[in-house]
């Protein structure tokens, strides 16, 4: 036969999870969390393709259990830490994985205020934003964990403070250029975590605990959100540039930024075809959102290694 397996992986997908921790002192004080888990495992599972031999196979059904019983059992916050639970667990309980996935979606709950103070145990779904972390660990020898966390599907706009100008011009070209513009994308951010300070899941326990990654994921967004707010924006990829150069001066074990943007583009529409209507230029007033085509910009920024002495 003239092909072989090249590639193979496989788990569960889409395990949904909602965790409630109590205030020990007052059990109506609550924290929630709601996620959506994948797991993926690789190692020796060649046969159960190439032989319909299953005897490697942990079942998806096992997987989607495990994660209902270490969601129970462990600590779940930040998701950093599950995902790293969760990896860990499927690479040390299976001497024939030697490689496990885990990507955690959180879904958005924030707290609500009534009566203008804080609900102890009610929230809001206030958007479609989510946080993200995947982690990979190998049972290699002196393997680490690979750790990457993001936002994704974190959607603004900015009805001014945009140009796009001194681009490429040829036969092919009918956009003109603008010092003012609607920007607006859904961001999907991630950002990849020095394995160095990873090696073992005590490493991963400790940087949760000291809100290592709360930390980053809340200075990700706010750099995110003022540099899109404050800059006057040269383009979707001068701007993604320079939030991700941010990101990385601020926080010394992040290795690695990496955006993808859609460009949602809002058409100033020329209504002057009835009674001379202004709205173009200064007069711009009315848009046509478009949903496609849209653009679409990719960038990662990495960290420099230190130069050695
Ligand atoms: N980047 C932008 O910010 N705006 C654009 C592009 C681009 O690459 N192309 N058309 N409009």
């Amino acid at each position: 036969m003239s092909s072989f397996l090249s590639s193979a992986a496989y788990g569960k997908d889409n395990v949904r999870v909602l965790k409630v921790k109590r205030d020990p002192t007052d059990p109506s004080k609550q924290e929630v969390i709601e996620m959506t888990v994948q797991v993926l495992l690789e190692g020796e599972i060649e046969t159960s393709y190439t032989n319909a031999d299953n005897s490697s196979i942990v079942p998806t059904d096992t997987v989607k259990n495990t994660v209902h019983i270490l969601a129970k059992q462990t600590d779940v916050w930040p998701i950093e830490r599950f995902a790293a639970t969760l990896a860990d667990h499927f690479t040390s309980k299976y001497n024939h994985i030697h490689k496990a996935t885990a990507h955690i979606i959180q879904h958005r709950w924030t707290r609500y205020n009534v009566d203008g103070a804080p609900h102890p145990h009610s929230f809001i779904q206030d958007g479609t934003e989510v946080r993200i972390a995947q982690v990979s660990k190998s049972d290699t020898k002196n393997s680490k964990f690979h750790i990457k966390s993001g936002i994704k599907d974190l959607t603004v706009l900015k009805s001014t403070g945009s140009m796009f100008y001194g681009y490429n011009v040829c036969d092919y070209t009918t956009l003109k250029p603008t010092t003012d513009r609607i920007l607006s994308t859904d961001v999907d951010a991630s950002w990849e975590w020095n394995p160095a300070a990873f090696t073992n899941i005590r490493d991963v326990d400790y940087h949760a605990n000291a809100g290592l990654f709360d930390n980053s994921y809340n200075a990700a967004r706010t750099t995110t959100l003022r540099t899109f707010a404050l800059e006057n924006s040269a383009s979707v990829q001068a701007t993604m540039y320079n939030i991700s150069t941010e990101i990385i001066k601020k926080v010394d074990l992040i290795n690695a930024v990496t955006f993808s943007l859609p460009n949602k583009h809002y058409v100033n529409v020329d209504l002057s075809w009835h009674k001379g209507i202004k709205n173009l230029g200064k007069d711009a007033e009315i848009f046509i959102p478009t949903s496609d085509p849209n653009g679409l910009i990719k960038s990662t920024v990495t960290r420099k290694p230190a130069a050695k002495l």
